[in-house]
């Protein structure tokens, strides 16, 4: 093998539109303009950019390359979104805690990532904190999680690198069911 990395990972961000994935994904690759909150840019059909880690698991130190897909969360792109679950390991699925209507989408996203996900990729429910009027509860997202057997976690841009935590904690699982697969 001459690759600089352990493993190649494919990480997907999905959940309805204006939930705040390209914003985050932003964060976490340090990309510029980043921190304009209220600047909207749909993303188109899907987004690609790479990113290095490491992580340690185990007492191991793994050097990561991951491979980040913002999806669209407009329903046009829908076909798209379904072929790039398909290779995923780790998928976000995004919720804006202040719209209902993005909570009720994550129902059938997560049904479409297991009919078309082959991995078995763990998911982890995120609450996006965007505005200030919370409309779905945290009992509301955790009871979700449970019922679906999925990871969650709530972002909070005023509160640190919630965005890095979040990718790291991801991480550490796929690579943590990598080796007990080996
Ligand atoms: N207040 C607040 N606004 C946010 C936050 N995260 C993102 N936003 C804003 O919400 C809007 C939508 O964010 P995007 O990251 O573009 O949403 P998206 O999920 O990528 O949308 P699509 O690409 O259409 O699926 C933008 O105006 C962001 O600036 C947040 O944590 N708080
Ligand atoms: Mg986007």
């Amino acid at each position: 093998m001459n690759s600089d990395y352990d493993y190649q990972i494919e990480i997907v961000f999905t959940g309805a539109q204006q939930t705040g994935k390209s914003y985050a994904l932003n964060k976490i690759i340090d990309r510029k303009n980043s921190g304009q909150i209220g600047l909207y840019v749909p993303t188109i059909g899907v987004d690609f950019v790479i990113k290095r880690i490491q992580v340690t698991v185990q007492n191991n130190i793994y050097n990561i390359k991951l491979k980040l897909c913002d999806m669209a969360g407009q329903e046009r792109f829908k076909i798209v979104i379904n072929v790039n679950y398909r290779n995923a390991s780790g998928i976000f699925l995004f919720c804006n805690v202040c719209d209902q209507d993005s909570f009720k989408k994550c129902s059938a996203l997560i049904e479409e990532i297991r009919e078309n996900n082959i991995q078995n990729a763990n998911v982890m429910l995120v609450g996006n904190k965007i505005g200030t009027e919370r409309a779905v509860s945290v009992d509301e997202l955790f009871s979700f999680a449970q019922m679906n057997d999925i990871m969650f976690a709530e972002l909070n841009t005023e509160n640190g690198d919630t965005e890095n935590s979040i990718l790291e904690r991801m991480v550490k699982c796929v690579i943590h069911r990598i080796l007990l697969r080996k």
